[in-house]
């Protein structure tokens, strides 16, 4: 009679067990069976997961993550994880924290240690950042926990695992913005920035970027953070222009923006304009025709103020069809700028100042006026064939004189004079 109560309740028992041992399998939580039925043990269930579960074929990290708790009725024994990585596989060194509950040599035997776990406690969770080799495109890879401590009433769930599959290594290098575009002047100032993206899932190689002066313009030195470029003739291709060079960019990075221009010369309006960058790496891309950034300027019509700094040689204050222009330079004209009324939206190019004195400037609809700046041995004078509304000439020969404001549209041409008189008088 008891050898049959004893074997009903070892039926019992194991039924009830296994019921638990399914149920602490499904929900972690439940203790295995009624606490009086079984002997109380500690029963640590592991956890694993990968939070980039495809790496490309060229290699990449991931990053371990493993949750362990005693499911049991009684607390463990001090708990020692064990993982298992791939040949070739290395855990990084820096870059994340181990909670202080654990103890972890990942360098070396590749364990973490944790103090003894209360009856149902749960570790802190651990997040282990791991590189993996180049690979095979197709196959996975499988990282193994295995956590051991004293008597346990399983040990069928100690084991974690979670697998990283590689897929094939992709690298592409695109323009971000590809494609821009303004309108200008004549005489004004072109400006361009873009950067560049690697939108694959390797690293690239070193990056070089090449960008011609393109005709009716006239490029200039330019400096951009993370960027390497030389200006000059012959660096684009054999042609003038920018060579850029920036390190590798990682899957995913964009690069610093690029900055790059000049002004424009010798341009008509309704002409056009295109610069064009183009990128290129030492590794193979997806495709090259995200490669190349263009920047297309219309050069648009505006008005047009110029005018004559006119040396008066025979000092009758008058402008006799012998008298030419002042000079340009330090004896001569200094400055000329075509001055936006403040609050009027009038923006335009650069005044050019040509040899004979003449001066041309290219403006957007508004209000202005011509500052002049003539230096020593030349002077502002009074003169019905002067536009100057003010003057003043300094001791010391630094002279500045302004006309009135004038209000322009598109398609207007003004002229603007300023008459000089030159201390070292030439009759004509
Ligand atoms: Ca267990
Ligand atoms: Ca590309
Ligand atoms: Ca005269």
């Amino acid at each position: 009679m008891s050898v049959q109560f004893r074997s009903t309740r070892q039926h019992l028992l194991r039924s009830s067990l296994l019921v638990g041992a399914l149920a602490g399998l499904a929900t972690g939580l439940l203790p295995t069976g009624p606490a009086g039925a079984a002997p109380s043990r500690a029963d640590l269930v592991v956890a694993a997961s990968v939070d980039t579960v495809e790496v490309p074929a060229s290699g990449g990290w991931s990053t371990l993550t493993l949750d362990v708790r005693n499911s049991g009725t009684k607390a463990s024994q001090d708990v020692t994880v064990a993982f298992t990585l791939p040949a070739g596989a290395w855990f990084s060194s820096d870059g994340f924290v181990i909670p202080p509950s654990w103890s972890c040599d990942l360098q070396g035997t590749a364990t973490c240690v944790h103090a003894p776990l209360a009856a149902g406690e749960i570790a802190d969770t651990l997040n282990l950042p791991f590189g993996l080799p180049p690979g095979t495109a197709g196959d996975a890879v499988t990282v193994t926990a295995t956590a051991k401590t004293g008597m346990e009433s399983s040990t069928a769930n100690n084991i974690g695992q979670a697998s990283v599959r590689y897929i094939p290594s992709t690298m592409d290098l695109e323009f971000v913005p590809a494609a821009t575009s303004q309108q200008l002047l004549p005489n004004e100032y072109v400006n361009v920035s873009t950067s560049l993206r690697n939108s694959g899932n390797s690293p690239s190689g070193e990056v070089t970027v090449t960008i011609p002066v393109p005709a009716g313009m006239q490029g200039s030195e330019m400096s951009s953070e993370g960027w390497d470029c030389a200006f000059g003739d012959g660096v684009a291709d054999g042609r003038t222009g920018w060579r850029c060079i920036h390190s590798p960019l990682w899957p995913g990075e964009t690069s610093e923006q690029l900055y790059y221009g000049g002004i424009l010369t010798s341009t008509t309006v309704g002409d056009v304009v295109t610069m064009e960058a183009t990128a290129a790496t030492t590794l193979p891309e997806t495709t090259l025709e995200n490669n190349t950034a263009r920047h297309t300027v219309t050069v648009e019509q505006g008005a047009i103020v110029r005018g004559t700094v006119w040396v008066d040689g025979n000092n009758n204050r008058v402008w006799d069809t012998c008298e030419v222009g002042a000079p340009v330079g330090y004896e001569g004209i200094y400055r000329i700028e075509v001055a936006t009324q403040p609050g009027s939206s009038g923006s335009g190019g650069l005044t050019t100042i040509n040899p004979d004195g003449t001066f041309t400037a290219y403006v957007r609809p508004g209000t202005y006026r011509v500052q002049f700046h003539v230096y020593d041995p030349h002077e502002f004078i009074d003169s019905i064939d002067s536009d100057l509304i003010y003057y003043w000439n300094e001791t010391g020969g630094a002279n500045y004189g302004h006309t009135d404001w004038v209000t322009v549209a598109t398609g207007d041409e003004v002229t603007l004079d300023a008459g000089v008189r030159s201390r070292w008088i030439q009759t004509c």
